[in-house]
């Protein structure tokens, strides 16, 4: 892509931006890659590393609940120092100017709250909780580490990381606002994702099938790409701060 393409597409988005009233952001992986955080594909990509069905998979808890923990436990330790970069902060700074606006974010590393977004739906859960496998009590926990295994105050059940694994259901009540706010935006930016993983990767889609203008930020092109009305190449702490 062009530097001057680039810049088109940027003026194209600041421009729809400028008159929208509502906005809808879908974040990934990606838009938190320059704060540090790894990435699930790709170069460095931690899927890359470890096996997904060894570790982010029901089926793994019920195997090797210490295994899991583990895991995430040192994703809780990496995580820990990691703050905010410019893609985040701007989002923040956007939700103040638009009277509806929305965040879906695949990401459970808690930045964009950092940042002072305020309407965030996670739809993959958020690492710094922890959830009951009996009783389903949820708690933030934010020590690091948690010590191993860690039970239920109220019950005395095995907790568990409070995201979502392969082949669970995403919290309905989550996902019914997450296709409400996307049916009914008139903008769309879609950031940081790889777009492999469903029900995520479909909303942008479904957002432009509704007539919203679909922007897509991410250094490498998707399945996607080519199907929105706009995607541009670049880091997102680099793009996202020039498009309002
Ligand atoms: C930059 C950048 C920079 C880098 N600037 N960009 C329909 C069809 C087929 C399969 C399914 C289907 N429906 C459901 C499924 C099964 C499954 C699925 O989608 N599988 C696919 C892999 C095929 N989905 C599920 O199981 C979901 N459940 C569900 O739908 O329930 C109903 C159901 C169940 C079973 C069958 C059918 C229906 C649950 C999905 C849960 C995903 N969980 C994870 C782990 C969370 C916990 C943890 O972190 O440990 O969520 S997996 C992982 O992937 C994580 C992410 O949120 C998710 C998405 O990844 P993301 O964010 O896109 O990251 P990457 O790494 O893939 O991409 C990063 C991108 O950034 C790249 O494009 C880079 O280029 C870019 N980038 N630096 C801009 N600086
Ligand atoms: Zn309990």
């Amino acid at each position: 892509m062009s530097q001057h393409s680039v810049e088109k597409s940027i003026c194209t988005v600041r421009d729809a931006l400028a008159e929208a009233k509502s906005v809808v952001v879908l974040s990934g992986a990606g838009i938190s890659a320059e704060s540090g955080v790894p990435t699930f594909r790709g170069q460095g990509g931690l899927w890359r590393q470890y096996r997904a069905t060894d570790l982010a998979t029901p089926e793994a808890f019920a195997r090797d609940p210490k295994l899991v923990w583990e895991f995430y436990n040192w994703r809780r330790e990496l995580l820990e120092p990691l703050r905010p970069n410019a893609a985040h902060l701007s989002l923040a700074k956007l939700e103040n100017r638009l009277s509806s606006f929305v965040l879906i974010t695949q990401n459970i590393d808690g930045l964009h709250q950092m940042a002072g977004s305020r309407n965030v739906l996670e739809l993959h859960g958020n690492i710094w909780k922890v959830r009951c496998t009996a009783c389903g009590r949820l708690t933030e926990d934010r020590r690091v580490p948690l010590p191993l295994l860690p039970t239920c105050e109220d019950c005395g059940a095995l907790l568990r990381p409070h995201v979502v694994w392969f082949g669970e259901t995403l919290d309905p009540g989550i996902l019914d606002r997450a296709y409400e706010e996307v049916l009914r935006c008139e903008v769309m930016l879609v950031i940081g994702t790889s777009g492999t993983v469903q029900p995520a990767a479909s909303m942008g889609m479904l957002a432009g099938r509704n007539g919203a203008l679909v922007v897509e930020i991410n250094l490498e092109p998707t399945p996607y790409s080519d199907i929105y009305s706009v995607s541009i190449a670049g880091k997102a702490g680099e793009i996202v701060p020039q498009l309002f």
